[in-house]
């Protein structure tokens, strides 16, 4: 179908989750929705607040400047504004801009008529952020366990909370994520070598067909995954790769507060070392 003659068709009303035909109008190439609206409202807010926080704070250098949370004697309360209280604002704000965001992907989505696996996937970085953020705090029982906004203040944070734990390299949820991340980059540079391969085969070469692609792969390793099932590979390997991020920094400090390389006395004390 051309373009043009889809964009009739399918740019029509309905599919929304929620306020019926209200927003339910593109403004250019976006689709606006009321969850449009509400993730303008919350990232533009939540900007304003960053800004205000830079105006308040005690330089304007873009790498410097730091939204940090409460002191972790405010426990879990609401801080004053300028102790705190921004962070927890900025964050609230934060919330509301991605979920609204995934939102809007599940209403295009249904349009479209197709699958929820775009804001799935969506939601999995949320869920690694809501953990970061929210879930572990709340564990920790203060928000100052949570990571401060500032470009080189959350490089602090996360290099900080490493050495806490004294190698963060010995956290095995870590490793496995690790493992997974470049198992994902690993899988996307071999597909998308392999469909340009068979789609742009240079030299005024005839365009080749999956079969290509299958036997490629079989010959090289004796099994292909196949065209779709590279794809649902890839979905999981970053989902994955994701999912255990987030376990790897709530067992720290709620499950585990030691060292982590004290983690592997058990392994060490197996009776089989002798
Ligand atoms: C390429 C898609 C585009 C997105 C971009 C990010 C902002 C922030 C705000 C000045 C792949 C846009 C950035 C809107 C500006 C202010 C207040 C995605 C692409 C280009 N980090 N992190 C970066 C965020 C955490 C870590 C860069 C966000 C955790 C390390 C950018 C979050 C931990 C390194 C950035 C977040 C952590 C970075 C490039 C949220 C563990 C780097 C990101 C909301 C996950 C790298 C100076 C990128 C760097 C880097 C953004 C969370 C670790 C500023 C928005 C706390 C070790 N992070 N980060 O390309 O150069 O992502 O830092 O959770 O080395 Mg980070
Ligand atoms: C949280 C981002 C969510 C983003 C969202 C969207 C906008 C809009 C707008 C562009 C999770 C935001 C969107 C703002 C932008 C426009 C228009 C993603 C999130 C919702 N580590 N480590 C990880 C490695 C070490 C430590 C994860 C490697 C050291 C701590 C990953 C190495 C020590 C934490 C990882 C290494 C240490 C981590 C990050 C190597 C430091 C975490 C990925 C090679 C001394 C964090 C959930 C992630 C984590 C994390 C990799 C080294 C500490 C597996 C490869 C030894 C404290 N590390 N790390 O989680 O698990 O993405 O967070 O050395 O907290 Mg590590
Ligand atoms: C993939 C693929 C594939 C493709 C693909 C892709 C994966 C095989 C077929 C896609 C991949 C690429 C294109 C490759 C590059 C992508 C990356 C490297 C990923 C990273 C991406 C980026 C860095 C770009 C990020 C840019 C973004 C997110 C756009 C930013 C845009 C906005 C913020 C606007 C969003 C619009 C909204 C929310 C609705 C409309 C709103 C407006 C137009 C603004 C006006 C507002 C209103 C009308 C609402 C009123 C607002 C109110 C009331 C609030 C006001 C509040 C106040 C406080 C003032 O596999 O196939 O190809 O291509």
């Amino acid at each position: 179908m051309a373009l043009l003659s889809f964009e009739r068709k399918y740019r029509v009303r309905g599919g929304t989750l929620i306020g019926g035909d209200l927003f339910d109008f593109w403004v250019g190439p976006f689709y606006v929705g009321f969850f449009g609206v509400t993730a303008v409202f919350f990232a533009t807010l939540g900007t304003a607040l960053i800004v205000y926080g830079a105006a308040i704070g005690p330089t304007w250098d873009i790498w410097r400047i730091s939204i940090d949370p409460p002191d972790v004697s405010y426990g879990l309360r609401v801080a004053p504004i300028n102790e705190g209280g921004l962070w927890q604002m900025v964050t609230a704000c934060a919330l509301g801009s991605f979920i609204s965001w995934a939102l809007r992907e599940v209403e295009i989505a249904r349009k479209l008529g197709i699958g929820l696996h775009v804001p799935f996937a969506f939601g999995m970085a949320i869920f690694a952020y809501f953990t970061l953020e929210v879930i572990r705090p709340i564990l920790m029982g203060a928000w100052g366990n949570a990571f401060p906004y500032g470009i080189f203040s959350h490089l602090e944070w996360v290099s900080n909370t490493g050495y806490k734990y004294v190698n963060f390299h010995y956290n095995p949820a870590h490793m496995v994520a690790v493992s997974l991340f470049f198992t994902t980059t690993f899988a996307l540079s071999l597909h998308g070598s392999l469909i340009l391969s068979a789609a742009n085969p240079g030299g005024g070469g005839e365009v080749k067909t999956p079969e290509h692609e299958d036997t490629f792969f079989r010959d090289v390793m004796g099994y292909s995954v196949g065209t779709l099932g590279i794809h649902r590979l890839g979905l999981f390997l970053a989902l994955a790769a994701g999912f255990f991020s987030a376990v790897c920094i709530v067992i720290s400090g709620p499950v585990w507060s030691q060292g982590w390389p004290e983690w592997w006395n058990w392994w060490r004390n197996l009776p089989i070392w002798g």
